[in-house]
């Protein structure tokens, strides 16, 4: 079996006792990593302020060498809020209005992504296969394909691939096209994803979909597909049982004694429709006022990118709304929301999400969605909660005993929240049982065994055909 080279933005590293990183990405390639034996590399969070990184910062866990680098100030700047997050997230998020072009920070994606590959390049051994994780390394490839590197390369994108439309908006998206034409195997989230990828290399006339999953454009054959990633269905399905007894969840429990839970678990991100969300429930509440002082919504929103402009602003308007919405309908002995800005403890949030009548799922956009299915799989088989899931999120595409919700529809969202806590308990088991058999048959392990099955096994293509 060959080594196995991965590589992202950031990398979850074990904590300090040696147990693996929580989250069910970083324990599905920590597995495959220590089973074939590899390298983790990315940057490590660090600046090194204006001089040039030192050598790659190396750890040894098992099989596994964590390798993080650091990146100047420039490149943070440049690659990581400017380019990646201020115009790769906002494009592929379908955000036109909110994606800010400068040559500078153009430039830095690339210069940054030429550093990563010069920092790769010397540990690489000729049977490695690489596996290269998300939206800010696209041209990574590339460049290592520019040094003479002909290993296997797999690229998977957590994010959503936007419409071709949408993708010209950005002026290198010639560029950033040819990039993933440099990989061995392009994974997509979603088969809607895979045919906004199609569509674009046909409709800029410069590739061709050969069938099978192969497609040539930039003169290399390489192939592409849908991986929808899951979660560790099981696993977390345990986890959420035993967090039951944990003190904070049944404080929680005992606190809105006699009322149904409502919860939401985002990062604070404008693609989530946190803003939506709370309209959505204030609309409920009014128009539904048997249920005033019946519900509590719970909303857990970590902090996240806070240095990027759109990122602060959104943090005011989500505290701002959910003040307003408390004032307005809250009463000496009910809060309507309960607002947490920051991040809670893995075992709290699994209890949680068991505690939760409604999950309320509603991004505007979204790759996947893990919240969603680990949502479903942490709910109490005997009396589970309705997942509440926005059509435009990833997971709707498998989940199907949820009630999809138009996110920019307010009035429906409410409805959806209505309907939801009045569903009678035979619906909830139906419903659930028939999304819990899909992820725990779709989990996170089975994601990452038929990607990096599909990466070695491509057959051996005259890649090159230019
Ligand atoms: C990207 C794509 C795709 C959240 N709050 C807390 C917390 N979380 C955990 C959740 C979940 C994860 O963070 C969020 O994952 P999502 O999938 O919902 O969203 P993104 O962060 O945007 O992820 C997405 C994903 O990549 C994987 O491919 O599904 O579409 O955007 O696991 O549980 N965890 C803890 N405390 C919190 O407060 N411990």
């Amino acid at each position: 079996m060959s080594r196995l080279i991965v590589v992202s933005n950031r990398v979850p590293m074990p904590a300090k006792d040696g147990s693996a990183a929580a989250g069910g990405l970083a324990v599905a390639l920590q597995a495959a990593l220590q089973a074939r034996g590899g390298i983790w590399m990315g940057w490590s969070g660090e600046s090194s302020g204006d001089r040039e990184p030192g050598p790659l910062s190396q750890l040894q866990k098992g099989n596994i060498t964590y390798a993080l680098t650091d990146l100047t100030d420039t490149d943070v700047e440049e690659y990581y809020r400017g380019f990646a997050n201020r115009v790769l997230w906002p494009i592929c998020h379908y955000r036109l209005d909110l994606a800010e072009y400068g040559r500078k920070e153009m430039a830095g994606y690339f210069r940054v992504n030429r550093f990563f590959a010069h920092r790769l390049a010397p540990m690489i051994e000729p049977d490695d296969i690489i596996w290269v994780h998300d939206y800010h390394l696209i041209p990574l490839a590339a460049e290592l394909r520019q040094m003479g590197l002909k290993n296997r390369i797999g690229f998977f994108l957590h994010i959503p691939w936007p419409p071709a439309d949408i993708l010209v908006t950005m002026p290198v998206h010639e560029e950033i096209m040819r990039g993933l034409s440099h990989y061995d195997l392009v994974g997509f989230q979603t088969d809607y994803d895979l045919q906004n990828f199609a569509g674009y290399l046909r409709r800029e006339g410069i590739g061709d979909d050969l069938g099978n999953g192969s497609f040539d454009s930039h003169g290399r054959i390489f192939k592409a597909g849908a991986y929808p990633i899951g979660i560790e269905t099981a696993g977390f399905a345990d986890f959420a049982e035993s967090a039951a007894n944990n003190v904070m969840v049944q404080k929680t429990r005992r606190s809105i004694e006699g009322r149904d839970m409502i919860i939401g678990v985002d990062r604070l991100d404008y693609s989530k429709g946190i803003i939506q969300r709370l309209e959505a429930f204030e609309r409920f509440l009014t128009g539904n006022p048997a249920y005033q002082n019946k519900v509590t919504y719970l909303q857990i929103t970590p902090k996240s990118r806070s240095e990027v402009p759109e990122y602060e602003h959104m943090q005011k308007m989500v505290a701002e709304q959910a003040g307003r919405v408390n004032g307005a309908i809250g009463t000496v002995d009910w809060v309507p929301i309960r607002y947490v800005n920051r991040s809670i403890n893995r075992t709290v949030l699994a209890g949680l999400y068991r505690l939760a009548t409604i999950g309320l799922v509603t991004p505007l956009r979204d790759g996947m969605n893990l919240v969603a299915k680990e949502y479903v799989a942490a709910q109490n088989p005997d009396r589970p909660g309705v997942l509440v899931l926005s059509r435009f999120a990833g997971a709707a595409r498998e989940l199907k005993g949820a009630l999809l919700v138009n996110p920019y529809d307010v009035e429906g969202t409410a409805n959806a929240i209505a309907r939801g806590l009045a569903m009678s308990l035979g619906e909830r088991r139906e419903r659930w049982s028939m999304m819990m058999e899909h992820l725990l048959s779709h989990d996170v392990s089975l994601w990452c065994e038929n990607f990096l099955r599909d990466l070695v096994t491509a057959p051996e293509l005259p890649r090159t055909i230019a």
